[in-house]
């Protein structure tokens, strides 16, 4: 896809086949269409049952959408859904109008939206991976215009096709090539992983619809218990200004330490090709032992987002996770909800350091239940011991006995094996 110029006019057209969630991915598409510099000029909707196998929208839609743009003098329409490669094709010819589906369109913000050298592999593959059925359309239809009104004699068709084949293997050349090199990134990843875990440091992540204050509350955390050089993450009022997992080490005034990740949001059908792409950066939240899934509680569709995130959580295949619920953005409330009752979920402000302790609370109960109090006797000549748990640990109480040094402490299971010999 080209890019945009700012704010050009689209259209932006759906099919209502009876959907239970029709108007909240129309508006859904909206936002989209917003966060890609482009404005919305007129909304066409069609009641059907199925799409058209060639064109999507029915014939006389088809007519309809065609005089609407010519009358608006727009030349893009957006779809609300992924098209096949042969509806793009015949609905371009038959409207005279660039057509953009649902799957270009977020591909293409998340494409502006990455920074990182590993969000950048991870949307190009995707990219290329939504091309390659749709080479054929391209190809030919460059052949057929330089071929001419008299149409390609059989040598040029032939070389044609070769052409084409050729782009093909480029492209999946070049996805095999990214992939290695994602990959390569992945593997270092995997390695801190690997050595968190044996740290034992429980580890929480923040997950949940685009815009919904993740990276908000993420950074309030950091203020509150972040180590010095932790740096706060972006955060903005947009749509995916979130594409990289950041992991930062918190730790709380009882010497409770968690990892705390932010991660990419969601939105409704996001394509396939992303969220596979996007695996190994969402490989924290799978591995997390806890996910804190963050609502934006002031919008009214906020139900439909959760929907949205269970649904795309499951095509991840994290699943059986621990999950609190954090209603954010409660300053914005304008309709007041009944209290929300179970120790699974809060209402917040992610703006108020108040609430925030109120959600760590939260998290320290769900985060460090399987810790057990323990009574330590340990001898003077292991001062190392005590120094370490002081540092370490939420002691509880001191006592200095003849014999030693007697805690009663907080541990990990991993800290009581450690000092098992210590028991008493
Ligand atoms: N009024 C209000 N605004 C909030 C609150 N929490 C977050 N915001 C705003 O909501 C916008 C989005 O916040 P982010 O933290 O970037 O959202 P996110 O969930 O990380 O979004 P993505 O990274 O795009 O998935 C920002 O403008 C925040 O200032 C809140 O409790 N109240
Ligand atoms: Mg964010």
């Amino acid at each position: 896809m080209e890019t945009t110029q700012a704010t050009q006019p689209v259209i932006i057209a759906g099919l209502n086949n009876n959907q239970a969630n029709f108007d909240y991915s129309m508006s859904e598409l909206g936002n989209l269409v917003a966060a890609n510099q482009m404005t919305v000029a007129e909304t066409m909707i069609q009641n059907l049952e199925r799409p058209n196998p060639a064109t999507y929208f029915g014939k006389g839609k088809v007519e309809e959408l065609t005089q609407l743009a010519a009358s608006l003098a727009v030349d893009t329409v957006v779809v609300n859904d992924e098209l096949t490669p042969s509806q793009i094709r015949n609905l371009e010819e038959q409207s005279k109008v660039r057509i953009i589906d649902r799957t270009a369109l977020i591909l293409e913000i998340f494409a502006q939206r990455a920074q990182t050298k590993e969000a950048k592999l991870q949307v190009e593959i995707a990219q290329l991976q939504y091309r390659l059925p749709r080479l054929r359309t391209s190809v030919n239809q460059r052949l057929d215009q330089q071929t001419g009104a008299g149409g390609g004699s059989f040598t040029n068709r032939g070389a044609g096709e070769t052409k084409l084949e050729m782009n093909r293997r480029t492209i999946k050349n070049s996805i095999s090539h990214l992939r290695a090199e994602l990959n390569e990134i992945d593997k270092s990843a995997v390695t801190r992983r690997a050595q968190r875990d044996k740290n034992d440091i429980p580890n929480a992540a923040l997950v949940g619809y685009t815009n919904a204050g993740k990276s908000t509350i993420m950074n309030g955390l950091i203020k509150l218990f972040g180590i010095d050089d932790d740096k706060q993450v972006f955060e903005k009022d947009m749509l995916f200004a979130t594409l990289d997992t950041s992991v930062r080490q918190l730790t709380l005034p009882d010497n409770k330490q968690f990892l705390l990740s932010d991660t990419v949001g969601f939105v409704s059908q996001l394509p396939t090709h992303l969220v596979e792409a996007f695996k190994s950066t969402l490989a924290e939240a799978a591995q997390a032992d806890l996910l804190i899934q963050v609502i934006d509680y002031s919008d009214p569709h906020y139900k439909e987002m959760m929907q949205t995130t269970a649904d795309t959580l499951a095509e991840i295949g994290i699943k059986d996770i621990p999950t609190i619920n954090v209603f954010n953005k409660a300053d914005k409330l304008t309709i007041e909800y009944p209290a929300l009752e179970g120790d699974d979920q809060i209402v917040l402000s992610a703006q108020d350091p108040k609430s925030l302790q109120m959600l760590v609370d939260l998290i320290r109960q769900h985060l460090f239940k399987n810790f057990v109090t323990a009574d330590l006797l340990i001898p003077f000549s292991n001062g190392d011991v005590v120094s370490f748990l002081n540092d370490q640990a939420n002691i509880i109480k001191t006592e200095y006995l003849a014999n030693g040094t007697k805690l009663k402490v907080e541990l990990s299971k991993v800290d009581l094996e450690r000092f098992k010999q210590y028991v008493v």
